[in-house]
């Protein structure tokens, strides 16, 4: 018993050393069971909301108003899509199935992102999706590139590349809207207005409300705290909405040169945690979408599954 408790023992330490050096942790690489439960939960809940995320933009496909503008847009959701794939496999290498993970989110044990329960009522909201809240999400994925555990820190990489472009897009919507008829720029500022706050929501509650912060922290696996991301999104998307004419819709907006980053409002917590809590504007349509689709695809799972098999006996017999 002694013997094993001090080969235990051994490996822990060996797995903070590896942490104290910066060093990334591996798949096959002993770990705690609370790192492991830790990263299961939030690459799980990175993944779902990739493909939650989906569903907003995948509303406005048909109503693009232009092929070019439609191509773009089919792209970025397949790039969401492509994303919550590296991000399953990626949680797989821990140890949990993907089937486990997508039952977790049908039980509501699994959350996704606040923000994908808001609906998208114009096509400006897609100019403000990409815009803010893929500018919101690039901040805390650039981030996370560092993260300790390797599969997700790599995967980080390779989203980051392809969030860089969204935003990108989302901004020329929105800068575009800005040079047209009265009408277009108050609905720009209309989408603006109802996305600013749930986007600020989006790095998680304030450093002294985040349970998960110590640990996160003593593992590597954040970098820079909720605070920190958030306040450098909001410093580098007011200089980009001035340039534009949008106006930020928070009156207690101000540059502090203490700081140097503006001070902002105060943000609605108890709409945070309706939201996260099931009770956000759409947060039962996005789950009875997916598990609708995700029944209706069940064959293709099967037949997906069945030739792989068919495949690895041939290989086998040879
Ligand atoms: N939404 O202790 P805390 C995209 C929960 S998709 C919902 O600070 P942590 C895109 C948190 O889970 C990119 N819940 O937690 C796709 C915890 O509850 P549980 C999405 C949230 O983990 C398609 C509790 O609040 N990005 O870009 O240290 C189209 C306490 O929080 C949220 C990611 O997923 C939230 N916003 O820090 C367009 C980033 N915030 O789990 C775009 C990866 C907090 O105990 N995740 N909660 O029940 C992270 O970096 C971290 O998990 C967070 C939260 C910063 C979000």
């Amino acid at each position: 018993m002694q013997v094993a408790d001090s080969v235990k023992d051994q490996l822990l330490r060996h797995f903070e050393e590896k942490i104290d050096k910066g060093d990334a942790i591996e798949p096959r690489d002993r770990m705690p069971d609370a790192y492991r439960k830790h990263l299961i939960r939030q690459m799980s809940q990175h993944a779902h909301s990739e493909v939650i995320g989906m569903q907003p933009e995948g509303n406005w496909i048909t109503r693009a108003p232009s092929l070019r503008a439609r191509q773009i847009l089919l792209a970025k959701i397949q790039d969401e899509g492509g994303h919550g794939l590296y991000l399953y496999s990626a949680a797989e290498t821990l140890g949990i199935s993907r089937d486990e993970m997508i039952k977790q989110l049908h039980t509501g044990k699994a959350k996704y992102s606040n923000i994908f329960n808001y609906p998208a009522l114009t096509w400006a909201d897609i100019g403000a999706i990409g815009w803010l809240v893929d500018g919101a999400a690039i901040v805390n994925q650039v981030s996370l590139q560092r993260t300790s555990y390797g599969p997700y820190s790599r995967a980080m990489v390779r989203i980051c590349k392809e969030e860089s472009f969204h935003q990108r897009q989302g901004y020329e919507i929105m800068a575009r809207m800005m040079a047209g008829t009265a009408d277009q720029r108050a609905m720009a500022q209309d989408a603006m207005n109802r996305w600013w706050w749930p986007s600020l929501m989006m790095f998680g509650p304030h450093d002294s409300d985040s349970p998960h912060s110590g640990d996160a922290f003593r593992w590597k696996i954040k970098r820079h705290s909720n605070d920190e991301l958030r306040q450098k999104f909001i410093d580098k998307t007011v200089q980009q909405a001035e340039v534009i004419g949008l106006t930020i819709p928070d009156q207690d907006l101000k540059w502090n040169e203490a700081k140097r980053g503006y001070d902002h409002g105060t943000i609605n917590w108890e709409e945070f945690y309706q939201v996260i809590g099931g009770n956000g504007p759409c947060n039962q349509q996005r789950m009875d979408h997916h598990k609708q689709v995700h029944e209706e695809g069940a064959w293709v799972r099967e037949a997906a599954a069945a030739y792989a098999k068919k495949k690895q006996e041939k290989l086998l017999n040879h």
